[in-house]
């Protein structure tokens, strides 16, 4: 099939190399044109080496090229973000790649939505802008197949996952199966739309609620004087429990941003959605008044030194990362701060260029993400460069025998407070 593939972002690039060198004809279009001419140049911006490789196949094979418009094609595949202003979910974009599509598209074409929505998006906007272009959108086949890929496992997990298909008629949703299956070895779920964007969304925000259940247990068992990694690993050794990890905040693209499509749908009846959210939003608050109680001696204007720019581990995207806002909050309480990352190179303020640089005359330092890299830092290098020996763990990563040897007072969230530090929850919380 002649495939045009909307948003040449995360989703969008590798699914398009995916479906050429699954054997169609492919031709990747947006509307950055610095996206274009890396693609063009064989170097594609995306990160991860395995979407570059899949990408540099399909270039070299000649079935992907790229387009500055949409252009007719026997399928359109939009990969757009689809943000969120204030809570309120933007989808701008997906009007734009609908409205664009539904000019050039002739009737028995297949349009399917990758791109997480609120439930009911497809039918209002995609549907809608044929009716818009005077087209009956019946004599398209329009569906909603939302990607559902782990940054950091793009092409394994593309490849791997199943995939569940809304379609708006009867078939549609085969159809889209089909083409899915040069490329996909997991199964295909069909069902309509509305339950599709449904599906999706629920599925980030289960994991929202999850973890924001961790963190709660996690400063409940702070105050218990239990640990919380213990606690859960315990608990997970039952069949029937599955609790993720507790840390310093939720990040990324996705799963702070999906459970307000929910909430906004009926404020109502999803209390616990949005008690989740509270929750999670909460973490970075709770970090920075550890760091508070393990540094009160210490004059306004003195150094944290923070691990870890990106949202999650082993990624170099720092999108909505929970130390953005520990940054800020340090901030505001007149610290200075300091961050290092080794994958991250775009963040909202310049990076510290080592980890020695980040701790130099440091009063505390506070791991917010687990790269495998920290995990191989020497403490004993570290302790004559700060003023105070303090590291905070929000992620129960660290070792911390080893940092302790090194002179280094250790607090890790959710964790049993060693008894020599003295410090009572109730009366800092
Ligand atoms: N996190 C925790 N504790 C955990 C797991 C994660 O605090 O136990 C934090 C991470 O540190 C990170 C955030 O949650 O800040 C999100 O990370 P993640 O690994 O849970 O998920 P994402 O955002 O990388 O990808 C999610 C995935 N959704 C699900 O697993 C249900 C992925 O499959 C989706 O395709 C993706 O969102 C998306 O694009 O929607």
């Amino acid at each position: 099939m002649k495939v045009c593939v909307l948003g040449l972002g995360y989703i969008g690039l590798p699914t398009a190399a995916m479906l050429a060198v699954g054997g169609h004809s492919v031709v990747g279009y947006d509307l950055d044109d610095r996206v274009l001419e890396a693609l063009d140049s064989g170097n594609p911006l995306a990160g991860e080496e395995g979407v570059r490789a899949v990408v540099r196949r399909a270039l070299a094979s000649g079935a992907l090229t790229s387009s500055s418009s949409v252009i007719a094609a026997d399928a359109y595949i939009i990969c757009v973000p689809t943000p969120t202003i204030d809570h309120r979910p933007d989808l701008r974009a997906v009007q734009e790649a609908a409205a664009a599509i539904a000019r050039v598209a002739e009737p028995g074409s297949l349009i399917v939505l990758e791109s997480t929505v609120p439930p009911g998006t497809t039918e209002r906007i995609i549907a809608a802008a044929f009716r818009t272009a005077g087209k009956d959108p019946g004599a398209f086949g329009i569906v909603h197949c939302p990607e559902r890929v782990i940054p950091g496992a793009i092409v394994e997990e593309l490849r791997g996952n199943d995939r569940v298909i809304g379609g708006r008629r009867p078939g549609d949703a085969e159809k889209a199966a089909a083409l899915y299956r040069s490329f996909v070895s997991g199964r295909m779920h069909c069902t309509d739309c509305t339950t599709a964007e449904f599906v999706k969304v629920v599925e980030n925000t289960y994991r929202d609620v999850n973890i924001a259940f961790a963190n709660e247990l996690a400063l409940l068992a702070e105050e218990l004087g239990v640990d919380a990694w213990e606690t859960i690993r315990l608990a997970n050794n039952h069949p029937r429990v599955d609790i993720l990890s507790p840390g310093p905040g939720v990040g990324g693209h996705c799963i702070p941003v999906d459970p307000h499509f929910l909430s906004n749908a009926n404020p109502f009846v999803t209390e616990l959605i949005q008690a989740a959210r509270r929750i999670n939003e909460r973490m970075p608050h709770v970090v920075v008044r550890r760091v508070m109680e393990h540094v009160s001696s210490a004059a306004p204007g003195s150094t944290i030194a923070i691990l870890g720019a990106s949202y999650k581990a082993d990624v170099d995207d720092a999108r909505e990362s929970p130390t953005i806002r520990l940054d800020e909050l340090l901030r505001e309480h007149g610290f200075n701060t300091r961050i290092y990352d080794p994958h991250v190179t775009k963040f909202v303020r310049p990076l510290a260029a080592s980890i020695e640089e980040a701790v130099e005359d440091a009063e505390a330092l506070v791991l917010m993400v687990a790269h495998q890299e920290f995990r191989e830092i020497n403490p004993h290098a570290l302790n004559h460069r700060m003023r105070r020996c303090v590291v905070l763990d929000t992620r129960a990563f660290l070792d911390v025998v080893k940092w302790r040897a090194a002179g280094f007072q250790t607090y890790v969230l959710g964790a049993r407070r060693p008894k020599e530090e003295g410090v009572a929850f109730a009366a800092a919380g």
